[in-house]
């Protein structure tokens, strides 16, 4: 195996554009977030390789082009990053919404001939190093093999063009509904077992805690998996100045895994939620929501909606990753 070239080495991130620039239905490349937890390994297309290997009939090395006789496919999803894991309940807001192409990953696990009682595919990315006092090598997330058949991706495309490095070229994993750390990039090995792997972004991080019905935690916890429920608002941005009695949009998006079911808005802490209007979901894209507002009294007024998934979850208010965007504007 050839070494891996870092550039840069350690830790990299770039933050994304906030709400109120969130605009466009797809989000532009230049504008996506990207978050590197050991730095940016540079790969060249003929020196990569994908071997899928564990619980498997068949296991196999696909180069490139192997990969590129598999069927294209494509679809947007949202993408979104559930922040740091050394902070995992603060919410951060590294969403973006993206066409991906690539090839299901079903079909070329399929011929492999997976063991039926495999339960996990633990997927590995080239780049390895020391996050946060802990040496990692290499990268490794997994994700339920009951999940594959729906829609996961083995992507090599962001909107048309070739994945750039930084977000995994020239190949990457994507899990659409699954927050962003699961659709590991730089993918050179994936691995059928029966049991969750052991790495320390499997079990040291990205697990929270559960909480019961009144909010208390259980002692148990669950992976950082399925994207729960959430909105944000673009239009008005921070601190605009609203003409007092004059009716007036209030737009943003909403996302869970799964769908958005509705989204309620208010204005004012003490106001009431009033229903938006809902785009239906579309696969697993962001949905717009927008609702009409005149406002009544002059001053301060703080906005924020809330969304509802098909599954019954809410957004909190506050104390989880997912709570509710408020934007503060100005009536005059
Ligand atoms: N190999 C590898 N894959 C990775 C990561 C990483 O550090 N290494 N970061 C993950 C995290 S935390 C997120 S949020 C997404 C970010 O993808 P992007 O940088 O393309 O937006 O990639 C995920 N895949
Ligand atoms: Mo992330």
């Amino acid at each position: 195996m050839n070494p891996v070239r870092f550039d840069p080495q350690g830790p990299f991130m770039r933050d994304p554009i906030p709400p109120h620039q969130m605009r466009d239905r797809l989000t532009r490349i230049q504008d996506v977030f990207v978050q590197c937890h050991l730095g940016v390994p540079r790969i060249e297309p003929d020196q990569w390789s994908l071997t899928i290997d564990g619980m498997v009939e068949r296991p196999r090395t696909l180069r490139f082009d192997d990969l590129m006789r598999y069927p294209k496919t494509e679809l947007s999803t949202v993408h979104q990053c559930c922040g740091s894991p050394l902070a995992p309940l603060e919410p951060k807001r590294r969403i973006c919404n993206i066409r991906w192409s690539g090839v299901r990953l079903v079909e070329v696990l399929a011929d492999c001939r997976p063991g039926a009682s495999a339960q996990y595919i633990w997927s590995c990315g080239a780049d390895f190093g020391e996050f946060s006092g802990v040496v990692v090598d290499p990268y490794m997330k997994d994700l339920p093999i009951a999940r594959v058949a729906d829609d996961v991706l083995i992507a090599y495309e962001m909107n048309g063009s070739a994945l750039l490095a930084e977000h995994g070229f020239p190949v990457r994993l994507v899990v659409p509904g699954f927050y962003g750390t699961n659709s590991v990039k730089w993918l050179t090995r994936m691995t059928l077992a029966e049991r969750r792997a052991q790495g320390a972004f499997t079990t040291r991080w990205y697990n929270d805690p559960v909480l019961d019905d009144s909010g208390v935690e259980t002692g148990e916890t669950t992976p950082v998996w399925s994207i729960a429920p959430e909105s944000l608002i673009v239009s008005p941005m921070p601190h605009e100045t609203i003409e007092l009695s004059t009716e007036r949009e209030i737009w943003g998006w909403a996302w869970a895994d799964g769908g958005v079911r509705s989204v309620h808005a208010r204005a004012g802490d003490d106001a009431t939620w009033r229903p938006a209007e809902l785009e239906p979901p579309h696969g697993r894209e962001w949905q717009r929501f927008s609702i009409r507002w005149t406002p009544r009294q002059h001053g301060a007024v703080v906005l924020a909606s809330r969304a509802e998934s098909f599954s019954g979850e809410i957004q909190p208010l506050s104390g989880r990753r997912n709570a509710i965007h408020e934007v503060a504007v100005n009536v005059v």
